[in-house]
């Protein structure tokens, strides 16, 4: 029986390092130079914490992929705690993103964009070029008629029916717009538009699977071949998120996502939930050498606040996390002290992406967790709630790193 490997052994396991400053795409930075001297610096993205909100990623991509140097200020959500009193001061309604532009604050994620091109360039394509104002409008109209299937509770299955053709109806326009061009974006070369979409696109497949059982990226060949070059940016997959992160978060942000509760929903549900997670929709790159590795480095950085903030005693619960690391790395099954199967869930269920680290490495933490937990029972964690995310409240964990 293999024996929980102690931190110290556990730390000589992983190498992972990231340059948050000039390296690729990740949710920790709270400075982004691309080679630049700090004293260029002249835009601040004041953003959610979590990398949650949808409007702050549309902002965050376009810095990314024009490599504008950028300081990032995080900010709490209402959802998971108290809006910080120096944000008020600045944005007084404390909605998200903002940008602070030559000392001047701009709201607005599309205002922000306008102003960003008027300064450094559009990327590619303006937000008011002629052929961009359409795009823009699919846009809004798809993400209306999502919200219409997802986030009001059907009266009949009729009703269920009529809201799902009429998401897929527009679907069918925006596989139109993209079967228009010779590559995969929405216009002749990567830009403004699909950074527009992202974000939403990005929610409806993981919301879409797992509260109606539809899966966006699979059934719609021009979406799933536009998913698949998003996939091939750095850029993206610094900010992509996973199914599990998503379908959590949402409900609190979406006032509720209602589930159709047919048998291919229920399915994907339980998969979704409790693995497992390799080959799930969500991503389709193939997993890079340094999962493992990066999902410890992460795990160690910030274990005595997941030691705290778990439901267990300390004590007990800094074992089990080491048992289900030992698993993790060296694939040789440790079993946990008896009754920690709820504890162990109740961490597997409060891994964020990318705000706590990549798409795969999440997924090998999940699976060490549930493969340690399914040692010992099959009790779920904490339920995660649908009105709010205070089990997020970043006071109770130490950010930005
Ligand atoms: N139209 C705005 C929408 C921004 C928005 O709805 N932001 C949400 C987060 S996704 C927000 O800040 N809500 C306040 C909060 O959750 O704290 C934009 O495009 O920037």
């Amino acid at each position: 029986m293999t024996l929980p490997l102690t931190w110290t052994q556990l730390e000589a396991l992983t190498n992972f390092q990231t340059d948050p400053i000039n390296g690729l795409t990740n949710a920790q930075s709270i400075l982004r130079l691309f080679n630049h001297h700090e004293s260029e610096v002249r835009v601040t993205l004041y953003r959610d914490n979590h990398a949650w909100c949808p409007y702050c990623q549309k902002v965050w991509l376009w810095l990314e992929e024009k490599q504008i140097p950028y300081r990032i200020k995080k900010v709490t959500m209402f959802c998971y705690g108290q809006k910080e009193s120096w944000y008020k001061s600045i944005v007084p309604s404390g909605m998200l993103p903002a940008l602070g532009l030559d000392g001047q604050i701009i709201t607005e994620s599309d205002d922000i964009l306008i102003a960003l091109e008027q300064v450094f360039g559009p990327l590619n394509q303006s937000l008011i070029a002629p052929e961009v104002m359409p795009l823009r409008q699919l846009e809004r109209l798809l993400f209306r008629a999502w919200c219409n299937w997802l986030c009001y509770p059907n009266r009949s299955s009729q009703q269920e029916q009529n809201n799902r053709q009429k998401f897929i109806k527009v679907v069918e326009m925006v596989e139109d717009a993209l079967s228009r061009t010779d590559g995969p974006y929405f216009l002749e070369k990567f830009g403004s538009v699909d950074v527009i979409f992202t974000p939403y696109v990005e929610r409806m497949n993981a919301s879409l699977y797992y509260y109606k059982g539809y899966s966006l990226r699979e059934q719609n060949p021009h979406l799933g071949a536009w998913f698949q070059a998003m996939e091939s940016r750095p850029t993206y997959r610094g900010t992509q998120s996973d199914f599990h992160t998503h379908v959590h978060d949402l409900p609190p942000q979406m006032g509720g996502c209602y589930e159709n509760g047919e048998p291919q929903m229920l399915i994907n549900k339980a998969r979704v939930d409790n693995g497992p997670w390799l080959g799930l929709p969500d991503v389709t790159y193939p997993e890079p050498e340094t999962s493992r590795a990066e999902a410890l480095q992460r795990v160690l950085k910030h274990r005595n606040n997941l030691i705290r903030v778990n439901p267990m005693d300390d004590a007990l619960f800094d074992e089990t996390l080491r048992c289900a690391l030992t698993y993790m790395m060296t694939q040789q099954i440790c079993l946990p002290p008896a009754g920690t199967d709820i504890a162990l869930r109740y961490l597997r269920d409060r891994i964020n992406v990318p705000r706590d680290m990549s798409i795969y490495a999440a997924k090998r933490l999940r699976e060490a967790l549930e493969t340690t937990a399914a040692q010992v029972g099959d009790r779920q964690g904490t339920p995660i709630l649908l009105n709010h995310r205070r089990d997020q409240d970043p006071v109770n964990f130490s950010f930005p790193s």
